[in-house]
């Protein structure tokens, strides 16, 4: 019996493994600094993931009110207009509740770390996203495309 038990664990294990060595990648950690500066300049979200998260690490040590870093989704055609708006905003971190913001993280200074997680379900096939830092003159060194891709 205790044999059996055996059998059936590892096989248990092994399982789990597989499924996890198959599963898609559903979040992805964003590394940035006291530079206008990120990791990240391209994201591919599969459709098979329910959720994605998205992480932003601000790794330096300046305040966010001199090198303050988000991250804000957005369509691409939405993003240019939507980043005007945002600039506005600072008394709100630059950030406010426009609906064309798909998903954003906190405004984060030197040491903090905000996650964001946002459903799939909210991206369409063949739709190009942005995403960029509404903090200001950030924008130029502080974005990137985002895809849903078919899984
Ligand atoms: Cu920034």
């Amino acid at each position: 019996m205790k044999g059996l038990f055996r059998y059936l664990f590892v096989g248990v294990l092994l399982g789990a493994t597989g499924v996890s060595a198959a599963s898609p990648k559903c979040q992805l950690t964003i590394h940035s600094d006291d530079q206008i500066y990120w990791d990240v300049s391209d994201i591919k979200v599969s459709n098979a993931c329910k959720n994605f998260t998205v992480t932003l690490i601000h790794d330096g040590q300046l305040s966010k009110d001199v090198m303050g870093h988000n991250w804000v989704l957005a369509k691409t055609e939405d993003s240019e207009p939507l980043l005007r708006a945002l600039i506005t905003e600072k008394s709100n971190d630059y950030l406010s509740d426009d609906p064309r913001i798909i998903a954003h993280t906190k405004l984060l200074g030197g040491g903090q770390v905000s996650m964001v997680t946002f459903e799939v379900s909210k991206l369409q096939l063949g739709q190009a996203y942005s995403f960029f830092c509404s903090y200001p003159e950030h924008v130029g060194l502080m974005h990137g495309t985002l895809e849903l891709i078919e899984d």
